[in-house]
C-alpha cells in the first residue's frame, strides 16, 4: 500500500479532530514516508537455499518432573540472503529460535536472558500458562546494560525484571505445536520482525502411538515475510528504528508486508524429499500476511494436504484440503504424500493470495524412492472434550475495527488497549461463548484457553476451523467460539495477531476469577 496524498490528508484531518496518533506520524516529512514504502529487497534466486530446520535446544539440567533451559535474547549476524549479512534479534541469536521439545505433564522452566538494547516480554503462544509466566505485554525483562525505557509507549503497568526472568510452563496440556515469541507492549511487530520467534512442541502418549511420519519426516515450517535493505539488513517501517518511540509509518498501520518469503529463516528454500509421507507443522509467523497455501502442480488424485492437527493439537480424524488458508499465528499440522508425484518432480508450495514473488513460498524436490513406513490413521485422537455452548452462562461480543478508520489506532469494542481495564471476567471453569466480528479482517488470538469454533457468519464453521483453536481468522463477518476458562486465575490478554494492529492497541484483558 502506498501513502497517497488523499490518505495522508485524511490522517491529518483525523488528528486535527482530536484522535490520538502515534507520535511522529505527522511530523515525519512526506517524502520520507512515501520513499520508505518502496524499499525493494535485493533479489534472491528462488529455491536455491536448502530448507534449514531450527536446532532442538538441550536442557541445562533435568530435575524430577522439570527440564531447565536457558535462552539469551541477543543480536547476531546471519546469512539470510546469500552472500549478505543481516543483523537479527534472536533467541540465542538465532532466527528462528531453537526449538523446545516438551512432554505433556512435564514442566519446562526457561530462564530468558535479555542482552538486547530494548525491553522484551516472552509469550508462549498456545500455552496454558500461569499469568506471571504468560509474557503479559508489560511484564518486561529490562536489558542488563543501559536501559531505554524513556519511550512514549502506551503506558506500563506490569512487573519488570532486570536482565533475566524465569518462565514456568506446566505443559499440562495435550500434544500440540506451540511457539514462543516477543510480546513487548507496543513493539511486538518490530521485535518479532527482527527474529524473536521459535517453536515449542509438546508431545504426548496419544501422539506417540500414531504411525504418522516422524524423525526427519516431521518438519516444522515457520513461514514469514520480510523486506531487506540494500545492505541486507531488515527493513521495518518503524517511526523510530531504535524502538524507543513506538509506531509505524502511516502506510503500514494495517500491517507490514515483506517482499521476500522466508521459511525457517531462509528465502524461498527447497527441500529434498523421498516419495513418501511427510508431516509439516506449519506456522504462519508473518506480522500481517495471510497465506493461502497450495501445491503446484497439484498431485493427481485429489486433495494434497491431509490436516492432522490444529493450533491445539491432533484432530479426531484427518481432514483433506486442496488449500490451507493460514493467518498470522495459526498452526496447521499437515501430511503430504509425495508418492503421488514421480521421482524427479519439483513441487512448489505457493501462496495463492500472494502476487509475483510473494506467490511462491518454497519447493519440494522429490529426489528418491523409499519404502513407506508411515500412514495417516483414520482416527487420530480420542473424542475431543469441547466446551458445550449450551452450558455457557454468558455470551460476550467483541468487534475488531482496523486502524485505518481511526487515524492509526485499532480498537476492540471501540476501545484501545488499557492494561488496567478488564473487559471480561469469566469464572474459573466456566464455559462462555465469545462472538468476534471483524472489519475488515483480523486473526484473533486468546491467551490461556483453546476454543471451539461454533459458527462462521451464522453458518457452520469453515474448512479451517476444525479442532482446538487459539487463533481464528475473522474476515469481514462474525465468528462464534466456545471456550472453557480452565487452568489458572488471573489476567490475560486477547488481541488481533496482525502485529501492527496489536501494537496499535487492538488488545484487551480478560481476568479469570
Ligand atoms: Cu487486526
Amino acid at each position: 500500500m502506498r501513502l497517497t496524498r488523499g490518505r495522508f490528508l485524511k490522517l491529518g484531518a483525523m488528528a486535527g479532530a482530536g484522535l490520538a496518533l502515534p507520535l511522529g506520524v505527522l511530523s515525519a516529512p512526506v517524502s520520507r514516508l512515501a520513499a520508505s514504502a518502496s524499499v525493494v529487497s535485493p533479489s534472491v534466486e528462488p529455491f536455491a537455499v536448502p530448507l534449514p530446520v531450527p536446532p532442538v535446544l538441550e536442557p541445562r539440567r533435568t530435575g524430577e518432573g522439570t527440564d531447565y533451559y536457558e535462552i539469551t535474547q541477543k543480536a547476531a549476524e546471519e546469512e539470510i540472503l546469500p552472500g549478505m549479512k543481516t543483523e537479527v534479534w534472536g533467541f540465542d541469536g538465532l532466527f528462528p529460535g531453537p526449538t523446545i521439545e516438551a512432554r505433556s505433564g512435564r514442566r519446562v522452566v526457561i530462564r530468558q536472558k535479555n542482552e538486547l538494547p530494548v525491553p522484551v516480554s516472552t509469550h508462549l503462544h498456545g500455552g496454558v500458562t500461569p499469568p506471571e509466566s504468560d509474557g503479559y505485554p508489560t511484564d518486561l525483562i529490562l536489558p542488563t546494560g543501559e536501559i531505554s525505557t524513556s519511550g512514549h509507549g502506551h503506558g506500563h503497568a506490569g512487573t519488570t525484571s532486570r536482565g533475566f526472568k524465569d518462565y514456568t510452563y506446566p505443559n499440562e496440556q495435550r500434544a500440540a505445536t506451540l511457539w514462543y515469541h516477543d510480546h513487548r507492549m507496543d513493539f511486538t511487530g518490530p521485535q518479532n520482525y527482527r527474529g524473536l520467534a521459535g517453536f515449542h512442541i509438546i508431545r504426548d502418549e496419544v501422539e506417540d502411538t500414531l504411525p504418522l511420519p516422524g524423525g526427519e519426516k516431521e518438519v516444522p515450517l515457520m513461514i514469514c515475510d520480510r523486506t531487506f535493505e540494500e545492505d541486507g539488513s531488515f527493513y521495518y517501517p518503524s517511526i523510530d528504528p531504535s524502538l524507543e518511540e513506538h509506531g509505524v509509518l502511516a502506510w503500514a498501520i494495517d500491517g507490514v508486508f515483506g517482499d521476500t518469503i522466508l521459511v525457517n529463516g531462509a528465502p524461498w528454500p527447497s527441500m529434498e524429499v523421498s516419495n513418501t509421507l511427510y508431516r509439516f507443522r506449519i506456522l504462519n509467523a508473518s506480522n500481517a500476511r495471510v497465506h493461502d497455501l497450495a501445491l503446484d502442480p497439484p498431485p493427481s488424485g485429489g486433495k494434497p494436504f491431509v490436516q492432522v492437527g490444529s493450533d491445539g493439537g491432533l484432530l479426531e480424524a484427518p481432514i483433506s484440503h486442496d488449500r490451507v488458508l493460514i493467518s498470522p499465528a495459526e498452526r496447521f499440522d499437515v501430511v503430504i504424500d509425495f508418492s503421488r508425484y514421480p521421482v524427479g518432480k519439483k513441487v512448489k508450495l505457493r501462496n495463492l493470495a500472494g502476487k509475483g514473488k510473494t506467490a511462491d513460498v518454497m519447493r519440494f524436490d522429490v529426489v528418491r524412492q523409499e519404502r513407506e513406513e508411515s500412514t495417516v490413521p483414520e482416527e487420530l485422537a480420542p473424542e475431543l472434550d469441547f466446551p458445550d455452548p449450551d452450558e455457557a452462562k454468558l455470551t460476550r461480543r467483541f468487534t475488531f475495527i482496523a486502524g485505518g478508520a481511526w487515524g492509526g489506532m485499532s480498537t476492540i469494542n471501540f476501545k484501545t488497549f488499557d492494561p488496567q481495564r478488564i473487559d471480561a471476567s469469566p469464572r474459573l471453569g466456566a464455559t462462555e461463548v465469545w462472538e468476534f466480528s471483524a472489519d475488515p479482517e483480523h486473526p484473533i488470538h486468546m491467551h490461556l484457553v483453546h476454543f471451539k469454533v461454533l459458527s462462521r457468519n451464522g453458518g457452520p464453521p469453515g474448512p479451517y476451523d476444525a479442532g482446538w483453536k487459539d487463533t481464528v481468522f475473522v474476515s469481514g463477518g462474525d465468528v462464534r467460539v466456545a471456550a472453557r476458562f480452565e487452568g489458572f486465575r488471573g489476567k490475560y490478554v486477547f488481541h488481533c495477531h496482525n502485529l501492527e494492529h496489536e501494537d496499535m492497541m487492538m488488545m484487551a484483558n480478560f481476568e479469570v476469577l
